[in-house]
C-alpha cells in the first residue's frame, strides 16, 4: 500500500498540471467564508473530488474545492471548504492536503475558522487573531509512525501561530481600522457544539474561543516547518453565555456579514506575508 508521502506527492503532481504556477499561499476557509476565494484574479477551480487520495467535504456551508488565483499579483490558492475529524476521517486524512501542499512547494498557511466566543470581550461579527490553542480533541494528527520526509516525531510548539505574521495582521487590521481582537483558540471534537459545563471548563484552561477545527491543521502545518497565521471568525457566543441555543445556520449567516472585512483584511495581510 502506498503511503501518505507517496499519495500526497501524487496529489502534489496533478495540481502543479492544472495550476498557472505554484501558489505561494494556501488560504484554508472556514464555515461561512468561502466568499473571499471569489475575490480572486484568474481563477482556475479544483473540485477535491479530482484530486488523488484526497477526501470530499460533506458539511453545509463548505463547496470542496480549491480556487487558485491572484491577490494583488501574488498566487493564492484557497481551500472552499476544510476535513473535520467529526466527518469521520481520521486527522491524518483531515490534514492530509496540506501534506500536499508541503510537496507542492507551499511554505505559507492562513487558516480561517468560524468559532464560537467564550470571553466577554468577544462578540458575533468579531475577527480574533489566533495567538495559540488548545488540543482539547483527544487525538493527535501526527499519531502513527513518523515520516522523517515530512518532519520530525517530536515537532516544538511554542510558537506555532507565526509572530511575525501576528504582528502584520494586527497591523493591517489597525490600518484598515477593522477591529481585530485576539485569544486562545480551542478545538474540541464536535460536531454537537459545547454544553454550558464545558463551555465553564474551556474558559477556565484559558481558551477565548471554542471551534472544530484548525489545530490538527496547525499542528501537522509545524510538523513541516510550514509558517501559520490562524484568524477566527466569531459567528456566535458559545454556549451559556447567553441564554440561547446554537445553529449552524446563524454561523454560516455571521460568516456572510463579516465577509467584506474578512476579504479585505486577508488580501491586506497576503499582500505582506
Ligand atoms: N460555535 C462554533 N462552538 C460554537 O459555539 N462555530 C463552533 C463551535
Amino acid at each position: 500500500m502506498k503511503d501518505t508521502y507517496e499519495k500526497a506527492l501524487e496529489a502534489a503532481q496533478f495540481l502543479q498540471s492544472k495550476l498557472p504556477e505554484v501558489p505561494e499561499i494556501l488560504v484554508v476557509l472556514g464555515s461561512g467564508l468561502g466568499a473571499f476565494a471569489d475575490t480572486l484574479e484568474h481563477p482556475v477551480h479544483v473540485d477535491y473530488r479530482l484530486i488523488p487520495h484526497l477526501p470530499t467535504s460533506t458539511v453545509v456551508g463548505h463547496y470542496g474545492r480549491q480556487v487558485c488565483g491572484y491577490s494583488d499579483g501574488k498566487c493564492v490558492a484557497a481551500m472552499q471548504g476544510r476535513f473535520h475529524f467529526y466527518e469521520g476521517y481520521t486527522l491524518q486524512q483531515a490534514t492530509f492536503y496540506l501534506r500536499v501542499a508541503k510537496l507542492l512547494g507551499i511554505e505559507k498557511l492562513i487558516l480561517t475558522n468560524a468559532a464560537g466566543g467564550i470571553d466577554p470581550s468577544l462578540a458575533p461579527g468579531d475577527l480574533m487573531l489566533i495567538e495559540d490553542h488548545i488540543n482539547l480533541m483527544a487525538a493527535n494528527p501526527l499519531q502513527g509512525l513518523n515520516d522523517e520526509r515530512f518532519g520530525p516525531r517530536f515537532p516544538d510548539m511554542t510558537e506555532a501561530y507565526d509572530p511575525s505574521y501576528r504582528a502584520i495582521a494586527r497591523e493591517e487590521a489597525a490600518r484598515l481600522g477593522i477591529p481585530l481582537k485576539s485569544g486562545v483558540y480551542a478545538a474540541l471534537l464536535g460536531p454537537s457544539y459545547e454544553t454550558p459545563a464545558e463551555i465553564r471548563m474551556i474558559r477556565a484552561f484559558g481558551a477565548h474561543a471554542v471551534g472544530m477545527s484548525t489545530v490538527p491543521e496547525t499542528i501537522v502545518a509545524r510538523h513541516m516547518g510550514m509558517r501559520v497565521l490562524g484568524i477566527s471568525c466569531i459567528t456566535n457566543l458559545a454556549a451559556g453565555v447567553l441564554e440561547r441555543p446554537i445553529n449552524h445556520d446563524d454561523v454560516l449567516e455571521v460568516g456572510k456579514q463579516v465577509a467584506a472585512h474578512f476579504t479585505q483584511l486577508l488580501h491586506a495581510v497576503i499582500r505582506r506575508m
